[in-house]
């Protein structure tokens, strides 16, 4: 366990990517800005499987580069990269056989962008992971049964396209996804990032996945998995916890806005001031800092946060040991 966590110890600073259709809305539904966060607009907005799914061949983000994302990565001072791979609207950001809606075979973009960043992170010595929300699927059968509130009525509409079974959504989905995830991409995922379980993972379910995950002794994965499982990192949200996890390795992850998936009515940044502080606070406890971006449906990164990267880099440069 030591030897696997050893670059993880040492990394200290990270980069999250949200990325998915829901930057195409980017926090508007309807003409109208959809509260909360950008990447929860399907259910915030209660927008139905088939119209949700309508966003796919509209996704043509040409703009995008992981050269220069990977890039801007190196030249902020991080050491790896988390990635979402699929997020809790259950579209594939990845070269997917085991699932049609993907954005390989559901848009005109046709390209796997976690191929594309695997291959520079390998050039530019990146460690990556990759986050998949196995539990919450919102447009798969099974995957949105039974979850927290926030699919209750009156505030969100089920949709009946979201019956189904939680286990066989498991394992005709998520399961096979996350073999591939673990199979095509060479040395990297380093990390699987899991999110939010809910009591539809059973100890028994998690163990099924755990079993995937043990055929990979090197691999990282977090406290997010469900079914009792501690994983090997706690994961402070938004927050910077007073005393560190003592005998736990741990990264705060946090936004720079209010949103981890782009948002374009949210200007509400931090200052670069602000971001190191708590990176610095965060080293200083023993964490790492997994910073997040939300690039836009272009592909581009939006200019404030490339900015405060690009400013924190500079500092890091002449004030931090790397
Ligand atoms: C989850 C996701 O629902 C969200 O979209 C984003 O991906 C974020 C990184 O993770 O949201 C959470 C998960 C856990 C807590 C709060 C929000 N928590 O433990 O306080």
């Amino acid at each position: 366990k030591n030897e696997r966590m050893q670059w993880f110890r040492e990394a200290r600073f990270g980069m999250f990517i949200h990325w998915g259709l829901y930057a195409i809305p980017a926090g508007r539904w309807d003409g109208k800005e959809v509260p909360g966060i950008g990447e929860w607009i399907m259910n915030r907005a209660s927008i139905p499987v088939a119209d949700y799914k309508a966003l796919a061949p509209k996704f043509n983000p040409t703009s995008f580069s992981a050269a220069e994302i990977v890039g801007l990565a190196k030249s902020a001072g991080m050491k790896y990269i988390v990635i979402t791979a699929k997020h809790h609207d259950g579209f594939a950001m990845f070269d997917s056989k085991a699932n049609p809606f993907n954005i390989v075979q559901a848009t005109p973009f046709k390209r796997d962008p976690l191929k594309e960043i695997a291959e520079e992170c390998r050039k530019q010595n990146m460690k990556l992971g990759f986050y998949y929300s196995q539990d919450q699927d919102w447009t798969a059968p099974g995957g949105a049964a039974y979850k927290t509130g926030d699919h209750q009525p009156p505030t969100y509409h089920w949709d009946p396209a979201q019956n189904g079974s939680f286990p066989e959504y498991l394992r005709t989905k998520a399961i096979p996804q996350m073999k591939e995830l673990l199979a095509n991409y060479g040395d990297y995922p380093v990390i699987v990032w899991f999110d939010t379980p809910t009591k539809d993972m059973t100890p028994e379910l998690a163990g099924e996945i755990v079993k995937v995950l043990n055929e990979h002794p090197k691999l990282i994965w977090n406290n997010r998995l469900g079914g009792g499982y501690k994983g090997d990192t706690e994961t402070p949200e938004q927050y910077i916890p007073a005393q560190g996890y003592p005998g736990r390795d741990w990264e705060s992850c946090m936004t720079m806005n209010d949103t981890w998936g782009y948002k374009q009515d949210d200007t509400n940044f931090k200052s670069t001031e602000t971001l190191l502080r708590n990176l610095i606070d965060i080293a200083s406890k023993g964490g790492n800092y997994l910073l997040n971006i939300g690039p836009m449906a272009t592909g581009e990164v939006p200019a404030p946060e490339v900015d405060r990267l690009q400013q924190m880099g500079k500092w890091l440069a002449v004030n931090g040991e790397s």
